[in-house]
């Protein structure tokens, strides 16, 4: 690939006693439009990773976290114009402010972009999932990769890896080939 672009995806998971929830947003628009997703977007130019992780969260879903680096994916999309990204994936147990699904279309920073929801996790212990009520991970809509590094995140690690993706019908990618590790 010739290009490589920086992006971010952050994720609040919620440890209770009983259950663990997971935040996630529905991409409204764009990239990985239909897909459920942490949120996250393109580093800008002056900013650091975490700078990123961190105004990104507070565009897509209102909220803002004591965000910490959990993960490191390449993912390289053959023949796409974005070549590849490097996504810094972040993680927090807490946020301040009200989670709300930003809607305001005309603004300049675009923020009509996620409709961010709970999820239930499994508990890092036993990987049993609670009953309360919360759907659970919904990875049969989300990139192919997420269902690969995700539990390494759910179950506290840190975790690196890597798929390649082949372009199938407009705007779809099919996952190739992966590695994912700890
Ligand atoms: P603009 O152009 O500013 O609206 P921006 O919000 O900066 O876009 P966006 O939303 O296109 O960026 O960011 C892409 C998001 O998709 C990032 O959070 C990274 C994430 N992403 C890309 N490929 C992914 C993949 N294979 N698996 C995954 N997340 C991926 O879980
Ligand atoms: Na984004
Ligand atoms: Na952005």
């Amino acid at each position: 690939f010739d290009t490589k672009r920086w992006y971010t995806n952050a994720f609040i998971i919620e440890d209770h006693p009983t259950e663990v929830k997971i935040l996630l947003g529905y991409k409204k628009r764009g990239f990985g439009v239909g897909l459920w997703n942490g949120f996250g977007g393109k580093v800008e130019p002056g900013e650091t990773p975490v700078q990123a992780a961190i105004r990104e969260m507070k565009e897509e879903c209102d909220i803002t976290a004591p965000l910490e680096h959990c993960g490191s994916l390449l993912f390289v999309l053959e023949g796409a114009p974005q070549g590849a990204f490097q996504i810094e994936v972040y993680r927090a147990a807490t946020y301040t402010d009200t989670i709300a699904e930003r809607v305001f279309p005309s603004s300049p920073l675009r923020t009509d972009e996620m409709r961010p929801q709970w999820f239930a996790a499994p508990k890092a212990v036993d990987g049993s999932v609670a009953s309360s009520g919360l759907p659970p991970i919904p990875y049969d809509t989300m990139w192919d990769d997420d269902i690969h590094w995700m539990p390494l995140m759910l179950a506290g690690k840190k975790f690196v890896g890597r798929a390649d993706f082949q372009p199938t019908t407009a705007g779809k990618y099919e996952m190739r080939r992966y590695w994912f590790g700890t």
